[in-house]
């Protein structure tokens, strides 16, 4: 079997003294943090487009990257070089599970025939591949937004027909997701929004997304798809406005159209930044939701005002990553690196260090948030500051027995209440540093 990767040895946990750049500081996958080992923990995935794909291509220059793995893109042969090279890229890493956009894992044919052919063809060599390697299928998706077919969206397209093709994309890359034992399936509305609202009927277009959705929701079932389906929220970029702005919108779509009981959120740490919010204000808002599903683990630079799809190296964002997820009771999906290195970092060794900056960051953010958990001085600080809902009239408004009238009485009788207690924030902000920099 040819190696693609010959300079690249086996990557192991070296500790954090070490020098050597092609091993783990702080991904320790046996290691166990709060009775679980890493691994557990960190379900992480390759991202087949950017790790397989992306070859450096931006809008003012060409591809810096080989990524051809000694074949002609854009052919079948290419197809299964790019199967071979991910699976000796994940087992080298000790990566468990991938992720793919239909697209990514065959060159694009004219006819939906040709191209489920071209996947069905693909998907036996992968399920080969996966066979005895532990490795499978975190999530699956449909690419609805490059071809120009999409140019008004899948869902919220204004074309019938256009709405059968995305209709036919969906179906199978739910049939490859079940064939490759995918743990979720997700829909990111690249074009489902809109440029202008003189030209769009908004509520049209979310019914119709929504009837998608339900419609690829029963499917998914009648097949035997017991996983989650998502929905990755992203406001901006293609579109200037996208219908799964952020979180809570995506949430409030979910539950208007009844899609709640099969849908989770996939939530995206540079999406959260184009959103105006921080990644662990979307983690949030989905876990207390009970919509919390999976993590595409990358990073934006706020410099930058669109998706740079960066691998993620910031250690405090990935602790309070780390703290929802641990507080949530951890994922039923995983995190998926939708990340790309940058385009000067062109060589294969750099797709390494690229992940295991990535694997590191997450690892060391999982060690750090389990010791601010264990630490119990912010939980403690929390449970004080709501203490008046513990007791007399706070307990009474919290079981909900309370009435307008009693609490103005109240209020009446007390003249002027105190000023609640001190938020905190700074004594709080320096508990964190204490644990992340010891
Ligand atoms: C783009 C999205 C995309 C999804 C999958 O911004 O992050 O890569 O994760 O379609
Ligand atoms: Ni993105
Ligand atoms: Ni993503």
């Amino acid at each position: 079997m040819k190696e693609y990767f010959e300079t690249i040895p086996q990557i192991r946990y070296e500790g954090p003294e070490t020098k050597n750049p092609l091993a783990f500081r702080f991904y320790d996958p046996e290691q166990e943090v709060m009775g679980k080992p890493m691994r557990e923990h960190l379900p992480f995935a390759m991202a087949w487009w950017h790790n397989l794909g992306a070859a450096g291509t931006d809008m003012f220059g060409r591809d810096t990257a080989d990524k051809s793995f000694g074949a002609r893109p854009g052919s079948m042969e290419h197809a299964r070089a790019k199967v071979d090279a991910g699976f000796e890229f994940m087992q080298k890493l000790g990566i468990r599970y991938f992720c793919f956009h239909d697209v990514d894992l065959v060159p694009e044919a004219d006819t939906i025939g040709e191209m489920n052919r071209r996947l069905d063809e693909i998907s036996d060599y992968i399920l080969e591949k996966m066979q005895g390697t532990g490795i499978r299928c975190l999530w699956g998706t449909a690419n609805l937004f490059s071809n120009p077919r999409f140019v008004n969206g899948a869902g919220s397209t204004n074309s019938a027909d256009v709405y059968c093709f995305a209709a036919a994309q969906i179906k199978k890359a739910l049939d490859l997701t079940v064939k490759l034992g995918g743990r979720g399936y997700v829909f990111w509305g690249g074009r489902e929004g809109y440029e202008s609202l003189l030209n769009t009927d908004v509520k049209f277009e979310q019914e119709n997304i929504a009837a998608l959705m339900r419609m690829a929701a029963d499917y998914g079932r009648s097949i035997g798809f017991e996983g989650d389906f998502y929905i990755e929220p992203k406001p901006k970029e293609p579109m200037k406005h996208q219908y799964d702005f952020d979180a809570a919108t995506a949430i409030g779509f979910l539950r208007q159209y009844r899609l709640d009981r099969d849908f989770k959120l996939n939530i995206e740490a540079n999406h959260a930044t184009l959103a105006g919010h921080t990644f662990q204000h979307e983690l949030r808002i989905s876990a207390i939701n009970g919509m919390l599903g999976s993590i595409d683990a990358n990073q934006g630079d706020l410099l930058l005002g669109w998706d740079t799809d960066e691998f993620p190296f910031n250690v405090y964002e990935a602790t309070m990553c780390m703290y929802e997820v641990l507080k949530a009771g951890g994922l039923t999906g995983g995190f998926n690196f939708d990340a790309k290195t940058r385009r000067p970092s062109y060589t294969h060794e750099d797709m390494f260090h690229a992940y295991i900056l990535g694997m590191d960051t997450f690892a060391l953010g999982l060690r750090k948030a389990a010791e601010l958990i264990e630490d119990g001085r912010i939980d403690a600080f929390v449970k004080e500051r709501y203490e008046s809902f513990c007791t007399g009239i706070g307990a009474k408004i919290r079981s909900g027995s309370a009435t307008l009238e009693e609490l103005a009485e109240h209020a009446r009788k007390l003249g002027a209440p105190e000023l609640p207690g001190s938020g905190g924030q700074e004594y709080l902000q320096g508990i964190v540093n204490s644990i992340l920099f010891k």
